[in-house]
């Protein structure tokens, strides 16, 4: 018999969403940070058995939408309710509820099955870890409450064998051999912004989008070419630095996280350019793929 579904990840922002599926892909996906809005797609990681393949999708943390862009972020969080077969619906210690209504109304009248994990119990006590999973447990009744630390690798493979346990009877959606429905293009383009998350203060990173307008394979070595767009002038200024010394750390951390993804030399080409207000232009998201 061979099983397979679709998973969907959703919660809020910071809880540990793209580092569960990079634990369960074994490949990292989605790019982490501690900010928020790190994610901005549906990323779709697959895990393929010999008697399974489970479709796991990565979604941005659910927020109320400011702009265009973050818009279009929930509207991918809404398509993740759409065609689960299990839905996982992540919290983390400590945390309240879903800061959405609506949303967390879908989680409690859920058709589908639930797994609630609470996940960063590596931070928590025994006593704070009960009281929570009582808590959630009467916000939740519908779903099955797992406490895990997606960063540690705790109660991950446990999880993992309950999905599969709810898992339909179905042949396989993807081929075995693939990991992602995301174009090798996406990666490169989310490893730099990743970066940019990680080195630049404020509004920054939240103005920048990043666009791979070339990527040659050639036999020893992958040449790539990306741009970094920003909505002003002074944001350029800031992303290039001194001397360029700023651009130039983005370049060569990017770099060599590019060459452990893809297994080969990596030559990549950086440049900023101005893109007035990206962020609201409908025609613009869609070209940068925010449109499903
Ligand atoms: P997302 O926004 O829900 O996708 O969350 P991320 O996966 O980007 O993680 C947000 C932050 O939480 C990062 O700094 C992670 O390293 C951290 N994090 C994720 N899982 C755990 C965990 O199990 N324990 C702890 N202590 N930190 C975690
Ligand atoms: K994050
Ligand atoms: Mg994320």
């Amino acid at each position: 018999m061979h099983k397979a579904g679709f998973v969907n990840i959703i919660g809020n922002p910071n809880v540990g969403k793209s580092t569960l599926m990079n634990a369960f892909v074994g490949e990292k996906l989605s790019i982490i940070t501690s900010k928020a809005q790190t994610t901005r797609h549906r990323i779709l990681g697959i895990v393929n058995g010999d008697d399974f393949q489970v479709i796991l999708s990565d979604t941005p943390g659910i927020i109320k939408p400011a702009y265009e862009l973050q818009a279009s972020m929930m509207d991918f969080v809404k398509s993740a309710f759409d065609d689960a077969d299990v839905l996982i619906y992540m919290v983390e210690i400590g945390e309240q509820e879903l800061k959405d209504e609506a949303f967390f109304k879908k989680i409690t009248n859920s058709k589908i099955p639930v797994l609630l994990l609470l996940n960063k119990i590596d931070k928590s006590d025994q006593q704070q870890l009960e009281k929570q999973v009582q808590l959630w447990s009467e916000k939740v009744p519908n779903a099955e409450i797992y406490p895990i630390s997606a960063l540690e690798g705790f109660n991950v493979k446990e999880v993992f064998g309950r999905i599969i346990e709810l898992l339909p009877e179905s042949p396989a959606f993807y081929p075995k051999d693939q990991l992602t429905d995301r174009p090798e293009r996406f990666f490169v383009n989310e490893t730099i912004r990743e970066k940019i998350l990680m080195h630049y203060k404020k509004e920054i990173p939240y103005a920048v989008e990043i666009d791979t307008e070339e990527f040659f394979e050639e036999e020893t070595i992958i040449r790539m070419r990306s741009v970094i767009m920003v909505e002003r002038e002074t944001q350029k200024g800031i992303i290039i630095g001194h001397k360029g010394a700023a651009l130039k750390r983005v370049g060569i951390e990017a770099r060599k996280d590019l060459e452990l993804f893809f297994g080969k030399q990596v030559h990549l080409e950086l440049y900023v350019k101005v893109n007035k207000n990206w962020r609201s232009d409908q025609k613009q998201l869609k070209r940068f793929g925010y449109n499903q």
